[in-house]
């Protein structure tokens, strides 16, 4: 095991990897901003070093910064924890140049998922079921194009190779509008990526996202943790996560977890990693992998009784899995509130001072926060301020325990979204479960006020 390793992140992550490594007896050097003295983790810590000013890009996101922080802290490995450099295949190839493990896959498999048509491309040979669209990028041809939407069937999406996460994405209906978009299309992705190459995809008009956990080391050992629903989500934001995804067949998510799996072995995948699905009509279809820790990783914790963060250091470390698919077992109902700094309803942030901060408790409640009464959240950062997650025996209980979580929690000081939590807790549609992508987007609409 390592000694000591980098904690390359803020926020609440950071805390929550400070806390593996202490539960592992490693050393973390906590980094921060100008803008992050105060935070939790940077008291708590043995060493901190300072990275930079405020702005993400001089600090966060600074990789000379970074490696140098490692370098003269005498730390062995590097956590990359979730955004920033975490899917920065060049970040991951300096950081291992420089003599130090990168705390994930390797350069080369966060490059293959980077690109979403060559992650398209793995998952088809490995099986694992992809919505119906082009084989590869599209060509330039407008014959070509326009013959290949015909075959997949309109409403059609085209989406850049170098996008992801909602971004460099087209919906196309008709014919009439094809060439156009995929000319814009592939002009934007030009700009945003330094990649213009696109894809096309039958559009699906009411799915559900539902995503599956998977862990792996570097003897080609690999599981799944089952799934999580992440369909509560608004312009491309996770709100809510749950796992298990309520109404979806049990052997179901096992055919494709098994696929999962089979697609890390293909690849060599190593590390923590998440498989990102719509799910539609009681088929699974693949949209893209994250190569990363993502924020939602406590819901799956809790049904799986496996510290996520943990294991991923030891493989990072070179040890095997400490578990094998057998001795993995989903156990009761798991939801996770996210909690921001912003308006409840019109979502603006609202950074500035908490001045009261009041976290739940109880049986089956755990809260990830790095904040604390008197905190200053800094506008220079995503708004979330942490994260109440749950677990019950049954979703009703689940759905319970959130209520009571939601109920003691106090944030004073700033406005929060935990209203708005509290009112979708007792929604008729949330409660039944199983709702789409679209619905809080809808829930939203008609709640404004
Ligand atoms: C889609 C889709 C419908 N059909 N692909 C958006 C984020 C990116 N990961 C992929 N996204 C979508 N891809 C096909 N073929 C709808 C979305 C989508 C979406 C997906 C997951 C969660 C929220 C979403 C919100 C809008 C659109």
């Amino acid at each position: 095991m390592f000694k000591k390793i980098l904690v390359a992140n803020r926020g609440e992550i950071a805390l929550r990897i400070q806390r593996a490594c202490r539960e592992l007896g490693v050393q973390a050097v906590m980094v921060y901003s100008e803008a992050d003295r105060d935070a939790k983790y940077v008291k708590l810590a043995e060493e901190a070093v300072c990275i930079g000013p405020a702005s993400s890009a001089l600090s966060y996101l600074n990789m000379p910064a970074i490696i140098s922080a490692a370098e003269v802290t005498d730390a062995e490995a590097i956590h990359p924890g979730y955004g920033f450099l975490s899917e920065n295949a060049d970040f991951a190839e300096r950081v291992e140049r420089s003599g130090f493990q990168f705390i994930g896959p390797t350069p080369e498999s966060i490059r293959i998922m980077g690109d979403k048509v060559s992650a398209k491309q793995a998952m088809i040979k490995a099986g694992v079921p992809c919505v119906p669209g082009s084989e590869g990028e599209l060509p330039d041809d407008p014959v070509q194009i326009k013959r290949i939407a015909r075959s997949v069937g309109y409403p059609v999406i085209i989406k850049a190779a170098g996008g992801g996460g909602g971004r460099g994405m087209r919906v196309v209906h008709t014919e009439a509008a094809l060439v156009n978009a995929v000319t814009m299309t592939k002009a934007e992705a030009g700009a945003a990526f330094g990649n213009p190459a696109v894809y096309m995809e039958k559009f699906l008009q009411n799915p559900r996202h539902i995503e599956i956990q998977i862990l792996a080391d570097k003897y080609k050992n690999a599981v799944y943790l089952g799934e999580r629903d992440c369909s509560m989500q608004r312009r491309h934001q996770k709100v809510i996560e749950e796992a298990p995804a309520p109404g979806i067949p049990r052997k179901l998510i096992e055919r494709v977890g098994e696929r999962c799996v089979a697609a890390c072995k293909r690849i060599g995948y190593r590390g923590a990693g998440t498989f990102e699905f719509l799910y539609e009509d009681g088929e699974f279809y693949f949209i893209e992998m994250n190569t990363r820790v993502q924020v939602e990783h406590p819901v799956t914790e809790f049904t799986t009784g496996i510290d996520i963060v943990k294991t991923q250091i030891m493989v990072a470390a070179g040890e095997k899995l400490p578990f094998t698919q057998r001795q993995i077992q989903i156990r009761g109902h798991a939801i996770e509130c996210r909690l921001n700094a912003e308006d409840a309803y019109k979502c603006t942030p609202s950074p500035g001072r908490i001045t009261m901060w009041h976290p739940p408790g109880g049986p089956g409640v755990r809260v990830d926060s790095h904040v604390y009464t008197n905190y200053f959240v800094p506008p220079n950062y995503d708004s979330m301020i942490g994260k109440i997650i749950v677990h019950g025996d049954t979703r009703e209980q689940a759905l319970a325990r959130m209520r009571t979580a939601l109920g003691e929690t106090v944030v004073e000081g700033i406005n929060t979204n935990l209203p708005l939590h509290r009112e979708l807790m007792v929604d008729a549609k949330f409660m039944e479960g199983g709702t789409n992508i679209h619905y809080l987007e809808g829930w939203l609409a008609n709640h404004a006020r």
